[in-house]
């Protein structure tokens, strides 16, 4: 059969490079400057850097810890300070990025010399205690947009997840993925370590409406409150005809955590208990992020209290509890724990 006219293949975009994905998206904005778009392309090098590192790991004696603990208290590893380093180099160059929130650092970092109109908050390297070990760490990031009429400030940081422009996590895993959203859909890119590119692997990632699968640390039993207990025993009890008892799985990285819920269905939960009474993960960079994902993905995100996006965060480290998930799975949590959690 001879063919008149090409076509392509298909109508998708799986294949597209995440610069192509991002500049295709940035086309369709009538008026768009390009800021966002070169925002993005420096996470994306950042993660390009940093999976160089976290693979060669090992080799490059940049394991182990250096001394030092961060703000939050935690021992600083070097693949932590290495990884703050490349985010804050990348994000600084281009004039795009007018500040950035860290994980790492007690305060922001702010660019004076910058000229768009975009922060970022950053956790850099999410895991930490699971580097050593070779287990999956990750990259968590929210852009946030600046007002450009006013001087840029810590203060500038401290908006409700829902008024993230965009975010997206790096998993360093069996392969490194950067999942992304703007609000409307997710999608995900995996690294070609020999073309040098991440390419679309994962278009239009949805979390299914119910899993088999839950994950929070039960080393913490003792300290949570009642309802958290019985929904953590509601979930192991055997009840055939309602799919019970679930299976356990707990990586201790949240970007490891979540990005089997999101592909996978079920629950993550790191609710308040005793020793962390406000929730130990930081809202700004790393509930908020995963809540705006989860969301746009079908998923549900809330603190036990609310929804996790409509927290106003009353400082830059600000925790809070975090329960992620599948609609269904994480209705049954509220049922149980709502209000105390
Ligand atoms: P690190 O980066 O200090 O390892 O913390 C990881 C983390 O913030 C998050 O990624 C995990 O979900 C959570 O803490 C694990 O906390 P527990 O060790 O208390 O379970």
């Amino acid at each position: 059969m001879t063919q008149t006219s090409w076509s392509p293949p298909d109508a998708s975009k799986a294949g597209a490079t995440l610069e192509t994905f991002v500049l295709e998206g940035m086309f369709q904005v009538p008026g768009a400057t390009g800021t966002f778009t070169s925002v993005l392309n420096q996470i994306s090098l950042a993660a390009k850097l940093i999976t160089c590192r976290v693979r060669s790991a090992g080799l490059a004696d940049v394991l182990g810890y250096t001394g030092e603990t961060n703000v939050q208290n935690e021992s600083v590893q070097k693949l932590d300070v290495i990884a703050n380093g490349i985010v804050l180099n990348v994000l600084r160059r281009r004039g795009h990025c007018m500040g950035v929130a860290s994980e790492e650092l007690d305060h922001a970092v702010i660019f004076p010399e910058a000229r768009g109109g975009y922060l970022v908050v950053v956790d850099p390297l999410d895991g930490s205690s699971n580097i050593d070990v070779d287990v999956s760490i990750g990259t968590i990031f929210g852009i946030l947009r600046a007002d450009r009429d006013k001087p840029i400030t810590e203060g500038s940081f401290l908006v409700s997840g829902k008024d993230y422009a965009a975010a997206g996590y790096v998993i360093y895993g069996t392969s490194t993925v950067l999942v992304l959203t703007t609000g409307k859909g997710v999608h995900g890119f995996t690294w070609d370590p020999a073309a040098g590119e991440f390419f679309l692997s994962h278009e239009n990632m949805r979390c299914p409406e119910r899993g088999n699968i839950y994950s929070v640390n039960e080393g913490n039993h003792a300290r949570w409150t009642d309802g958290v207990k019985r929904w953590a025993s509601h979930m192991k009890e055997e009840d055939k005809a309602d799919g019970r008892p679930y299976t356990h799985r707990y990586v201790g990285s949240l970007v490891a955590d979540a990005h089997r819920t999101l592909i996978k269905g079920g629950i993550f939960a790191y609710p308040a208990d005793t020793k962390s009474p406000k929730g130990k993960l930081r809202l700004l960079y790393e509930a908020n992020p995963m809540a705006m994902i989860f969301e746009a993905a079908g998923g549900r995100a809330i603190t036990g209290r609310g929804r996790v996006l409509d927290v106003v965060p009353s400082e830059l480290h600000a925790r809070v509890p975090l329960i992620i998930g599948s609609k269904t799975d994480v209705e049954t949590f509220e049922r149980f724990a709502g209000n105390e959690a």
